[in-house]
């Protein structure tokens, strides 16, 4: 396929939300992050396919024709972006949580065989250009080819309606679980592979560096693939004022990789956690949960959120994506 033309070329990001504004269970499109790197191929859905090739014996195209001809899902997810690859340890809380419409790429690489040997899935958009410094033929991105079997999709639909065009339009892969970096919109190809590819955005860009006990790091970096557990607080808002000796709810938005198992909540800096109650995980989406707060005196309180997983992973005070969310209140 010849190269797209791009529009809006270079870096955009929109994000409309702030955690307190994330009042909906399902964001509404218009309210939705929308990040990428390299600008927004225009596609034509007549012109447009996605190959499949590799390590597979039979490597074969589908056209958004033949895709919308197979059997689909829905899957309600967190789509969350990581962050800035220039900036990896800073909490961005670009967050939503969207109802996702595809076939489920298992069912696409069944047909085109997988050779034995084939250990990770390369997918490639049809976005080029110039990101920072670098130059970029394409955006390839990669996953394990293990997960896929979970629930991994090529989408052709976001919250009922054909993807926009910067969402990927005609189709995108979805990896529900996985930073949004992952999800590659206007898939254009799928290699299977027995090692990771090479390009920018899997070597020098998201990659987190492993640490050892003491907090140095190794020297060896991790892919940013699993989504770490985290929160936030809807309510009440920042700097909302609150009344001495009235019940209030603090409620948000838990999330993980497999589910959040736990959420607690600080009213007095961390010094003390009472237990939320919290929904159990559902699909992919993120899950309420809720605290009951009757502050005694008067004053200016910070307000914490934390989520740990079954596996007893949580969230860090600072220093990484996931670190803690904190809402100031007055108490009057
Ligand atoms: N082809 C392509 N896919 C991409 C990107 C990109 O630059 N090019 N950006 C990724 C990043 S960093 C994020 S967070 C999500 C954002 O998806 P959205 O804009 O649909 O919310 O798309 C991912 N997929
Ligand atoms: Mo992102």
């Amino acid at each position: 396929m010849a190269r797209a033309p791009i529009d809006q070329s270079g870096p955009f990001l929109r994000h409309p939300l702030q955690p307190h504004q994330l009042l909906e269970r399902v964001t509404r499109t218009e309210d939705t992050i929308v990040l990428h790197h390299l600008g927004v191929p225009r596609l034509h859905p007549n012109d447009w396919s996605v190959s499949i090739d590799g390590l597979v014996r039979r490597p074969r195209s589908f056209t958004l024709a033949e895709l919308m001809q197979r059997p689909r899902v829905d899957i309600i997810a967190v789509h969350q972006c990581c962050g800035s690859p220039l900036d990896p340890d800073k909490p961005t809380r670009r967050i939503t949580n969207v109802v996702w419409t595809g076939v489920r790429l298992a069912d696409l690489l069944a047909e085109c065989q997988p050779e034995r040997g084939a250990s990770f899935v390369w997918s490639t958009g049809a976005d080029h250009g110039n990101f920072f410094d670098v130059e970029c033929e394409a955006f390839v991105k990669d996953l394990p080819l293990d997960r896929v079997p979970q629930d991994v999709l090529v989408a052709f639909a976001m919250n009922g309606a054909p993807l926009r065009a910067e969402n990927g339009y005609p189709a995108r892969l979805v990896v529900p679980g996985f930073y949004g970096t992952n999800s590659v919109k206007w898939l254009t190809r799928i290699t299977l592979a027995r090692e990771r590819p090479g390009g920018p955005f899997t070597t020098r860009y998201y990659c987190d560096p492993i640490r050892d006990a003491a907090g140095q790091p190794t020297g060896d970096t991790r892919p940013v693939w699993s989504i770490a557990p985290e929160s936030v607080i809807v309510s009440p808002a920042p700097d909302k004022t609150l009344s001495v000796g009235e019940a209030v709810e603090i409620w948000g938005w838990a999330w993980a990789d497999g589910g959040a198992s736990e959420v607690e909540v600080s009213t007095d800096g961390e010094s003390s956690w009472l237990r939320a109650t919290l929904e159990a995980p559902s699909g992919r989406a993120w899950q309420r949960f809720a605290a009951s707060w009757r502050p005694g005196r008067r004053g200016t309180y910070e307000l914490s959120s934390r989520a740990r997983t079954r596996d007893g992973r949580s969230q860090p005070a600072s220093g990484a994506r996931n670190a803690l969310h904190r809402v100031p209140v007055i108490v009057n």
